[in-house]
């Protein structure tokens, strides 16, 4: 069967991403975007293929859209992030958690192929640093706790429902198309732009942070691979995936290899604790050995095209 897919915060850092990739692969008409404003700072998930405004908390208006395109996969990624969602957790829970539920009761209804994005968020301070895919879940943040409550939720669908909703805990992505918003990871996207804008970066976390990252060309891939594995090979609801780990201190100086006068300083903010609650690293064999999953980006070469991708963005040379 054609696949007919609708995108929800398309806006957004992955969604941006994503929408122009499964067009690609699919066809700009087989792929509607979809954000909460018809105003958007990134036009071209317009102006290549279908657009529609939604409010992910609007059932009525996702069903709308599924019918009017005769959607059979849907990629939820709305959502309100750790940073934003320690500011605001009730909101947080709403937001992410009434979407979700939205999303998986349509899915029944329409028989929709669902993508939803866990995180590294669903692991606390009682996870062993290397996170295994089943291990202790006891997130200290609000989103943490919609990212539990939402794996849950998935597999409850999947299990009472037979909802085919398919999900990663996705590490801190990079990328230089569409910025991050809210998040505990976001300092390693803003060294990059401060790095070419002023060539000193001030980190709300400490130098020895070290978090499981990956580079946005990674993290698509892992999402189409996922989404086009066969479902009798799937063991897991929501899998770990790996792409690379490294300290805010290593990222500074790899930086520091193309542009030596770079400055990084640390001025640790309420982000760090959260930044502390989370693994180092993820051991994402399972997903290896289910679905083939395999990181093209180490360190060197991302910070190289992130570097490269910037300075053109910015019109500047490093
Ligand atoms: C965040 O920092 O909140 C996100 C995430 C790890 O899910 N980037």
């Amino acid at each position: 069967m054609d696949k007919k897919i609708l995108v929800i915060g398309a806006m957004g850092q992955i969604g941006s991403e994503l929408v122009l990739e499964l067009r690609k692969i699919y066809g700009n008409e087989n792929v509607v975007a979809s954000g909460r404003s018809s105003k958007s700072p990134d036009e071209s998930s317009k102006e290549k293929g279908p657009f529609e405004v939604i409010e992910a908390l609007d059932k009525e208006q996702i069903r709308k859209v599924v019918e009017k395109y005769k959607i059979n996969e849907l990629y939820h990624l709305a959502a309100i992030l750790s940073a934003t969602g320690e500011k605001d957790p009730k909101t947080a829970w709403t937001i992410n958690m009434d979407s979700l539920i939205n999303v998986l009761d349509l899915a029944k209804e329409y028989n929709l192929r669902v993508f939803w994005p866990s995180s590294i968020a669903v692991f606390g301070p009682t996870t062993p640093k290397k996170a295994p895919q089943q291990t202790v879940l006891e997130p200290t943040t609000m989103y943490g706790i919609t990212k539990v409550a939402g794996e849950l939720l998935c597999s409850y669908y999947k299990d009472k429902f037979g909802v085919d909703v398919r999900g990663l805990r996705f590490p801190g992505i990079i990328s230089y198309k569409t910025l991050p918003g809210g998040g505990t990871t976001d300092y390693a996207v803003e060294i990059f732009y401060e790095c070419i804008k002023k060539k000193e970066y001030n980190c709300f976390v400490s130098c020895e942070t070290t978090l499981p990252m990956m580079y946005m060309p990674d993290c698509i891939k892992s999402i189409i691979q996922l989404m086009q594995a066969p479902k009798e090979n799937l063991k897991h609801v929501c899998y770990n995936v790996a792409g690379i780990s490294f300290s805010a201190k290593e990222l500074a100086d790899e930086i520091k290899k193309s542009i030596s006068c770079f400055k990084c300083s640390h001025e640790p903010d309420f982000r760090q604790k959260i930044a502390d609650s989370w693994p180092n690293e993820l051991d994402d064999s399972e997903a290896r050995k289910d679905w083939n999953w395999k990181p093209d980006y180490d360190l060197k070469r991302m910070t190289a095209d992130m570097l490269e991708k910037i300075s053109e963005k910015l019109g500047k040379q490093g």
